[in-house]
């Protein structure tokens, strides 16, 4: 058995979104979100389900709290439903919906975690899609006056802020293959859309510096490892390629421009910077966020005397199973970025649950998974990517977008009949490695 203790202060935690949980879709003078206009279109979710209600988690984050101080955690990352403080994305501000999320930070400080809050999980105001969404550059001013009305509620207790929540699912998920709201399927606005968030992202660390210059600020991008299906020299050229499409939201900040090889393979779907954009964007951030779940196998078209490369075991959303990716991804993220913090800000899995009598959930796969991807995290930081702390995705089952209730990534069990929480397997095994800042390898 081996034990791989972390760097002290390594910070345990576990992630959440606001329409995955928070339910309370119209309450208290919260206006709506693409999200709530996408789900109750028939068929675009599975089995219509919507997250009207999802957890509940508006009227009992006190429970979940407890439950989060209950597994140990000393951080918690959730997002803020942008309508749910203005309604209609600009110039009214909803007191109620402000006046929840101080509550809940106040909850959080009081349980000893730390909060750590995604300005942008996906719920765009439904006001500011009727102006054309993302792809319109006019989003990007809203959205730095809704960050700076919370950097100013909230930022004298919450010192740590992300931007946006994978920029790249945003384009390619609302806007090219219309999966998620606002259910787009034109490539062009999605290009127009990154170009959007890029500049948005820029001017909330702007805005940010001038009213908190003590707290942290970065963003979340999705990233990973792309490997060629087999050793042909067209699948090696082929993932090299697709590898550079990871920089597509971290080459602008961290370059000041989109990657070479995207330009060559987008065409003209990308927006050129103006010298002033680039400016925006181009500022330097306290840490990046980094979300991982699986590698890419790409390739695989029969070339006489190629051989396939072995591919692992996966997750009930097709993910492999890779935990050598999260190393992989990360040191190649740190040496073409040099962030000066990185954190995981998701990584988990969905597996198919099978609660027994009691309702309590032996996840051993679930468990051994996050054992297999953690194991790895502690060798990135041995081999020097400077990772400070890990969000486990997630802490508790919920509304996982277009496949509504059926993915279940929750450490804890979500009856949603009665509500009811309880703490899987991997939740008591990701309690102990947080309170022992240490993995002690069962697998
Ligand atoms: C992330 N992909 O989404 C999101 O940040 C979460 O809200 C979500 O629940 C979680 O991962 C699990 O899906 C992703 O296609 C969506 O590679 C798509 C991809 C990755 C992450």
């Amino acid at each position: 058995m081996s034990k791989l203790v972390f760097p002290d202060g390594f910070l345990w935690g576990a992630a959440t979104a606001s329409y995955q949980i928070e339910g309370a879709w119209n309450e208290h003078g919260k206006g709506p979100s693409i999200w709530d206009e996408f789900s109750h279109v028939p068929g675009k979710v599975r089995n219509g389900e919507t997250g009207d209600v999802a957890c509940d988690h508006y009227h009992r984050y006190r429970e979940d709290v407890a439950l989060m101080k209950s597994l140990n955690l000393k951080a918690y990352r959730f997002s803020i439903s942008w309508p749910r403080v203005l309604p209609e994305g600009k110039g009214r501000v909803n007191e109620a919906g402000v006046d929840f999320y101080s509550r809940l930070v106040d909850e959080l400080l009081a349980a000893g975690i730390k909060p750590a809050v995604t300005l942008y999980h996906w719920d765009l105001p439904l006001a500011m899609d009727r102006i054309g969404g993302w792809p319109n550059l006019e989003v990007a001013n809203h959205y730095a006056d809704y960050a700076e009305l919370m950097f100013r509620r909230l930022g004298d207790r919450v010192k740590f802020w992300i931007t946006l929540n994978e920029p790249q699912v945003v384009c390619n998920m609302g806007y090219t293959t219309g999966g998620h709201a606002p259910g787009h399927t034109d490539e062009r606005e999605a290009g127009r859309a990154g170009h959007t968030l890029l500049i948005a992202h820029g001017l909330a660390v702007q805005r940010l510096r001038g009213l908190s210059p003590e707290a942290k600020i970065g963003l979340t991008v999705n990233v990973g490892q792309v490997h060629p299906a087999t050793d042909s020299a067209e699948d090696g050229a082929l993932a090299a390629r697709m590898q550079e499409h990871n920089a597509w939201f971290l080459d602008p900040i961290y370059r000041g421009d989109y990657p070479a090889v995207m330009r060559e393979d987008k065409g003209d779907i990308l927006p050129q910077f103006t010298e002033e954009q680039r400016r925006t964007i181009q500022q330097p951030l306290d840490f990046l966020g980094i979300n991982n779940y699986s590698r890419q196998v790409i390739g695989g078209s029969p070339v006489p005397g190629a051989t396939a490369i072995e591919r692992l075991p996966v997750t009930t959303m097709n993910w492999e199973v890779y935990p050598a990716g999260l190393r992989e991804i990360l040191c190649w993220v740190h040496e073409r970025c040099s962030p000066p913090e990185m954190y995981m800000t998701e990584n988990g899995a969905a597996f198919p649950d099978q609660p027994d009598a009691s309702g309590r959930v032996e996840d051993e796969d679930r468990r051994a998974f996050l054992e297999g991807y953690i194991s790895e995290a502690h060798r990135a930081i041995q081999l020097g990517v400077p990772l400070k702390g890990y969000f486990v995705w997630s802490l508790m089952d919920n509304f996982e977008w277009a496949w509504g209730f059926y993915q279940r990534f929750g450490i804890v069990r979500v009856d949603f009949d009665t509500q009811k929480r309880i703490v899987k397997r991997s939740g008591d095994w990701y309690a102990r490695v947080a309170a022992a800042n240490t993995v002690e390898a069962e697998g």
